[in-house]
């Protein structure tokens, strides 16, 4: 065997389905809890789904569990959804669950994958494109060279895209430096408040919404573009976030 046939074949099926993700129906970025619970559910609806992720694993806050502690807490109303993934939980204390970290990450990244998710790690996403007050696609480079070697990005281009990119909210700052939009209200350009558990787990699923046209946010980025309370560590609202969204863009591109 060739060893360049071994760099022809990466090479050729990496250059394949970039090309074929460089328009997407919806970009998610970030490859966190609630981003990967958004792409699988709409890929399983049948759009085309791409996600870029900065860094080499997936799975955004979750390996960490709380304090390094490789744990996932949920809470009852999580446990379906772990449940249609094959994802294992423990009961715990005070109506609470547990399910392993690795798993949970693992399962979520395995199931996005075989739905048809198209995933690029290592691809940080630094900037939107706007059209006419429309964001229709964002400005990625690799994330080795993004902010330390003078290359310039590249784009991808989608009819939505989700900013699951956890506290940092990058999508929303970036727009928010340019005042845009400009109607925000003082607790939104605040960004996250202090932690409440109960108030941020409801917080993060009701206040799904599209806060730019073409823009929406899920997860932890919920409470960054709109000044909700912060929950510690606990995953539930981030997958039950991740859901809702993509119940919202499937209804929104369906119309
Ligand atoms: C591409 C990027 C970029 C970028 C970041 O932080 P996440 O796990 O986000 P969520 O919202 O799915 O889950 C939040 C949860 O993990 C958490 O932090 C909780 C519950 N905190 C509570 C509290 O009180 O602190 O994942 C975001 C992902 C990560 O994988 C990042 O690497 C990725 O987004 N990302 N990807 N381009 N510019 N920035």
């Amino acid at each position: 065997m060739e060893e360049t046939a071994i760099s022809r074949a990466i090479v050729r099926a990496y250059h394949e389905k970039l090309l074929d993700r460089l328009a997407s129906d919806v970009i998610i970025v970030g490859a966190g809890p609630s981003g990967m619970t958004a792409a699988m559910y709409l890929a399983r609806g049948g759009l085309k789904v791409t996600l870029l992720e900065k860094r080499l694993s997936p799975g955004g806050g979750i390996w960490g569990g709380g304090m390094a502690m490789s744990e996932a807490v949920l809470q009852d109303d999580a446990l379906t959804l772990l449940d249609e993934i094959g994802i294992r939980h423990k009961p715990g204390p005070e109506g609470l669950h547990t399910a392993d970290a690795m798993e949970l990450a693992a399962g979520l990244c395995l199931s996005a994958i075989q739905a048809g998710v198209e995933m690029f790690n290592l691809m940080t996403v630094e900037d939107a494109c706007v059209h006419q007050e429309r964001l229709t696609g964002v400005v990625a480079n690799r994330t080795m060279i993004a902010g330390a070697l003078p290359v310039d990005p590249i784009t991808f281009s989608a009819k939505a895209v989700v900013d699951a990119t956890g506290h940092e909210a990058v999508l929303v700052k970036t727009l928010r430096k340019r005042g845009l939009p400009a109607d925000c209200t003082a607790a939104e350009k605040l960004g996250e408040g202090p932690m409440d558990a109960a108030a941020g787990e409801a917080f993060v699923v009701e206040n799904v919404c599209e806060v730019f046209p073409g823009l929406w946010v899920s997860g932890m980025s919920v409470c960054a573009a709109l000044g909700g309370p912060r929950m510690g560590p606990i995953f539930g609202g981030m997958l039950l976030s991740g859901k809702r969204v993509a119940e919202l863009i499937a209804s929104a591109l369906g119309d």
